[in-house]
């Protein structure tokens, strides 16, 4: 899968790939990671990217002749590619909307935001608009990052097992039931006997409950949109 990125910060995407699983994928071949500097698309001798908000306020407001160009640039070489914008303002993001976005083969065009944010002229050039959470970050680049490393996981081959992807949260709609590894007891803290007993439905009951309590008490929304038995 595709992933291409706009942005004013590329060399922000060499780091946090450039490890563990992603980073496997990527020597794979499974995945391929491309940024897209905005600024050369920036206007005249200063390649401006921003300006100031009509109506006034503060802080700057990005152009959209630039992103609409850099859009533009890398449709024209990677036709068919999904195009998200990433704003506080988008779809809420969570393991089914990752889902969704992992089937888009063609791959996925991800608009980081800056300043203030985009001129609203720009939700027109993007088929999707997505928030990774109800809160403000100064700048939008970690947002494609997570995007990437949630869609990535869901990609075949890329996971060991691909058992865990069924087990995990928020694949069943709940949250995930406790787990435990040695040594049976720390600071007086033991490990549930039903996990010791060997009794392998016994224990999947276990966990189902397990899940299904932590669920309530945690996240009683999740409980709405949680498949029954
Ligand atoms: C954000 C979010 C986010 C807003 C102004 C970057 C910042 C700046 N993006 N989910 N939450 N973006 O806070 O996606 O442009």
């Amino acid at each position: 899968m595709e992933f291409h990125v706009i942005t004013l910060f590329p060399e922000m995407f060499d780091s946090p790939f450039a490890s563990g699983i992603i980073a496997r994928a990527v020597t794979t071949g499974l995945v391929e990671i491309q940024t897209h500097n905005l600024r050369e698309h920036g206007l005249g001798n200063y390649r401006q990217v921003d300006d100031e908000p009509y109506g006034g306020g503060s802080g700057m407001v990005m152009r959209p002749e630039p992103i609409a160009a850099a859009i533009d640039a890398v449709t024209g070489q990677h036709p068919g590619l999904w195009r998200v914008l990433l704003t506080p303002q988008g779809e809420l993001f969570n393991q089914s909307a990752a889902a969704g976005l992992a089937a888009h083969h063609a791959g996925l065009l991800l608009v980081a935001g800056r300043y203030e944010g985009v001129d609203e002229r720009v939700r027109g050039l993007v088929d999707q608009e997505i928030s990774i959470g109800d809160y403000v970050l100064s700048g939008g680049e970690l947002p494609p990052m997570v995007l990437i490393e949630t869609v990535t996981r869901l990609l075949p081959g890329v996971l060991g097992n691909r058992a865990s992807l069924e087990e995990e949260s928020f694949s069943s709609g709940l949250l995930e039931y406790p787990h435990y590894t040695r040594p049976e007891v720390f600071r007086g803290g033991a490990v549930p006997p039903v996990l010791l007993s060997g009794d392998h439905e016994k224990i999947r009951r276990w966990r189902r409950e397990q899940a299904l309590e932590r669920t309530r008490k945690r996240r009683p929304d999740l409980m709405v949109k949680a498949p029954r038995g």
